[in-house]
């Protein structure tokens, strides 16, 4: 039922905010055009032969076009503009699959969802082809996505560099209760939305020497760095489409290919493999992420893959600025580099080396132009986080950059000296360099020195930075600190994932929430409409209905839809206290156990998140998790009253599923170790009330939804502090609380390890011995504050309209905001907008 192909390559969709207003029959045949174009000439087969990864495909091409027709406009824009620039580095972006969202983006959704359907095709299935681009861990890399979303609907001008994983975040699997690791073949049936660029391929060194010589005709000394190895660079280009904008950005990706392919020698000497294995090497550094959540790993491939994709983004930058301006004396005026956390650090020492030692800068003058260039933003407080490099390693691998941080660090150590005459002890804690033991290059040291702008990412985070991880960087610069409350894109996470609410509250109050979140305030106004809390609630409703049939799907548990969804979904960390949410869930069963006849309110508790491979105790509690879910899920006495299920492979497009189906937020880290969270946002934007501690940006988000809209329960981060300087006796917990004790009893008694009594000991062990996450002292205080939970939950009236208020109060929380005040406080940069067609 779809057109004939003709012979132009693509038909123009006049869509989306500047297109001509085509009547609708003409917009859907020229999708249908367009589509049907696709298919034959990308896809080369026709109707008869085209499976749904054809049309997935054609259709992403369709989207695509629409897409680069609009950066075609926005790079002479903006090079016209000569306006500054946004650099976002950062290791990971975690962007979820792109199909859907540059629809909604374009405005294009409904109207492709009707031109397909008017030809058989259903929109929901081809969404599901696309394989998720999983190019991160967590908070950090979603977070970089959500501001990639929110700079193009700023229309400011700006580009995220990162780098171009063959393999992403691993695939999870659950064999017998446990995580199993697969490898994340994302790319294997190609990827549509990215573009490669060999044009503006780079060449990046690696190892070797450096020496001195003299420039010709030049009487000064120059250093110049002999690699022992040269890497290519290739940038892959993927679109970033903003809301309701003809603005395009780029998201540009790094690929390493070997310098020297074919080592012709080594062929010509009939060593055929030898020949080739230097192409082995150099394309390892792309070849996948490591899957560690805010733990450090020294290894020499993960500094190689940091230094690879920023060196690549500087000398991109460096072309850019060049293309557009004489010299790099201005750099700074036209370019804003942000490091996310401190991944790409090395940059400020790269950007030394390259105004030394390729552009001959004086080094005052390259500091200067380095230091107002760089921002840096940390987002973690656990120490075992904090990037450090064994000096050793560093100077095999970077011979020159080893150099260039010895004098950044002498002349900053000498102007501490200065300003602290006699205090050797906090010399040391600034210096660049740790000493004792293996000496070891400081990270987030040489991020502090070499920034004008260090922020956190919420204002409890920013506070302990300043009080804690970075106080002695504060003492010395405080106007260099500044807050930056996270924020997630309204777009993805409310009008893509949960599309009966958002029209619920266009048709309420307008769709200017969109790009203005705080108008979601004016559903307050409607609390009191019965008919509106009503369509609030069946909406919810329903959006269980279709997460209990995923659920089914998924792992084959039947959940009631009527009990309330309570989801913990993030990485498995000890601090993140996923084991104290499994502990009341074993209690709530031991009660169900011991007294059958009790009222209960119905509960699912849903988990989802990956432990990284190495992090035995986070794999542990999976393992816990689904051991508990066998027993409870199959005890006939429980009679449906709980679930347990454990989603596996949690992901961003999971993710989109769970939200809008969620009742209770559980954000219960110990207080003081989340720096911010960003899940906690979008449960309550899809109007789940929170279980939360006093952390991270749980502190704002109860501030602006009322302390009666959120439960609130736990030590805060002072009290942490106080229990642990007088020692923490975890035992007191169990002695004295005869709950705990049985639920502690429980797990060691084996009942959830049949024929395995001492599988769960170490998490018993480390319960009872140091309890370093507070989970014993916590305990009582959350399983109080969860009867109140149940309580409240059973006046669903009272519930549904917590549950508005904690949406209306979210505007906040916008990416949107979080991004405006990067660009007027620490990037300083404007809206470059591209004119409509
Ligand atoms: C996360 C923080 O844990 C989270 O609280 C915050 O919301 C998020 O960053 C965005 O700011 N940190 C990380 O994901 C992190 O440090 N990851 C790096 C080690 C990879």
């Amino acid at each position: 039922r779809l057109p004939e192909s003709n012979t132009e390559t693509e038909v123009p969709l006049s869509l989306g905010s500047a297109g001509v207003a085509l009547d609708a029959e003409t917009q859907v045949s020229q999708i249908q055009q367009a589509l049907v174009n696709n298919l034959h000439w990308v896809q080369g087969k026709d109707e008869q032969f085209a499976n749904a990864h054809d049309y997935y495909t054609a259709l992403a091409h369709s989207v695509r076009n629409q897409l680069l027709k609009k950066r075609i406009r926005t790079a002479k824009t903006y090079a016209e503009a000569k306006a500054k620039n946004v650099y976002y580095l950062s290791a990971e972006f975690l962007m979820g699959r792109q199909l859907g969202n540059g629809l909604i983006n374009l405005g294009m959704y409904d109207t492709m969802r009707h031109a397909l359907a008017d030809c058989g095709l259903d929109l929901d299935e081809l969404l599901e082809r696309e394989a998720e681009p999983g190019l991160g861990n967590g908070g950090l890399g979603r977070l970089a996505a959500c501001f990639m979303d929110s700079l193009t609907t700023l229309n400011l001008p700006a580009i995220g560099y990162g780098i171009r994983y063959e393999f992403g975040i691993f695939t999870q699997l659950i064999r017998q209760g446990h995580q199993v690791e697969a490898p994340d073949k994302w790319l294997s049936y190609g990827n549509p939305w990215e573009i490669a660029r060999p044009d503006y391929r780079v060449e990046i060194k690696f190892g070797g020497h450096t020496e001195v010589y003299k420039k010709d005709g030049d009487d000064d000394y120059q250093v110049r760095w002999i690699q022992a190895q040269t890497v290519i660079g290739i940038p892959h280009d993927v679109p970033v489409p903003g809301y309701g904008t003809d603005n395009v950005n780029l998201l540009r990706l790094w690929k390493a290919e070997a310098g020297e392919a074919f080592d012709l020698d080594a062929f010509n000497a009939g060593d055929y493999f030898g020949a080739v294995a230097n192409k082995m090497i150099s394309e390892n550094i792309t070849k996948v992420l490591y899957p560690n959540d805010e733990t450090r790993q020294g290894k020499e491939l993960r500094l190689q893959q940091q230094y690879f994709f920023v060196a690549c983004s500087l000398q991109d930058i460096i072309r850019l600025h060049l293309r557009d301006h004489s010299n790099l004396g201005n750099l700074a005026e036209f370019s804003a580099i942000q490091l996310n956390d401190t991944h790409p650090a090395i940059g400020v020492a790269e950007l030394m080396r390259l105004l030394i030692d390729e552009y001959s800068f004086e080094w005052a003058a390259a500091w200067q132009i380095t230091q107002r260039t760089f921002g840096y933003t940390n987002h973690t407080l656990m120490p075992e986080a904090l990037e450090k490099w064994s000096v050793d390693l560093f100077g095999k691998l970077l011979p020159r950059h080893l150099e260039i941080i010895y004098e950044i660090n002498h002349r900053f150590l000498a102007q501490v000296k200065l300003r602290y005459p006699n205090d050797p002890d906090r010399l040391e804690r600034l210096s660049l360099i740790e000493e004792g033991g293996e000496r070891r290059v400081r990270m987030a040291n040489l991020a502090c020195v070499g920034s004008h702008a260090i922020n956190g990412v919420a204002a409890l985070h920013t506070e302990l930075l300043k009080q804690e991880v970075l106080q002695d960087f504060y003492e010395l610069w405080p106007d260099k600190f500044s807050n930056k409350t996270n924020g997630i894109t309204p777009r993805r996470w409310l009008l893509q994932c949960n599309p009966r609410l958002a029209q619920l509250i266009s048709e309420t109050i307008g769709d200017s929430w969109i790009t203005n979140l705080d108008d979601l305030k004016q559903l307050e106004a409607h609390l009191d409409d019965e008919a509106f809390r009503h369509a609030w609630q069946a909406i919810k409703q329903e959006n269980k209905w279709s997460l209990a049939r995923y659920i089914h799907d998924a792992v084959g548990i039947e959940v009631n839809p009527d009990s309330m969804f309570d989801v913990q979904i993030k990485r498995i960390h000890e601090y993140k206290r996923q084991l104290m949410n499994v502990l009341h869930v074993i209690t709530l069963y031991n009660r169900m156990v011991q007294n059958p006849g009790d009222h209960v309110v119905p509960r699912t508790v849903i988990f989802g998140g990956k432990a990284a491979p190495g992090y035995a105790m986070a794999k542990l509690v999976v393992k816990l998790i689904n051991a508990v879910a066998d027993v409870v899920n199959n005890d006939p006495s429980v009679n449906g009253r709980l679930k347990v299920v454990f989603l596996p492979n949690y992901n961003v497009s999971q993710a989109q599923r769970l939200f809008p189906a969620s009742d209770l937020s559980e954000q219960i880290s110990t207080a003081g170790m989340e720096a911010s969270g960003t899940g906690n946002m979008k449960f309550a934007l899809n109007g789940a009330l929170t279980i939360g501690t006093l952390d991270g940006a749980n502190v704002e988000i109860r501030e602006e939804v009322g302390a009666d809209n959120f439960f609130l329960f736990g030590l805060t981060t002072e009290q942490v502090a106080a229990c642990k300087a007088v020692g923490h006796n975890p035992w007191y917990y169990y002695d004295t609380n005869p709950e705990l004790k049985r639920t502690l009893d429980v797990i060691a008694s084996g009942l959830f390890s049949p024929g395995e009594p001492d599988l769960f000991l170490p998490i018993l062990d480390s319960l009872l011995v140091d309890d370093p996450y507070m989970v014993m002292a916590d305990f009582a205080a959350y399983v109080q504050c969860q009867e109140h939970v149940s309580r409240t939950y059973e006046d669903r009236d009272r519930w549904v309209r917590m549950a508005i208020l904690n949406t209306a109060r979210i505007g906040k929380f916008s990416a949107d905001r979080t991004i405006a005040d990067y660009a007027r406080e620490i990037w300083k940069v404007k809206a470059v907008p591209v004119a409509g067609e």
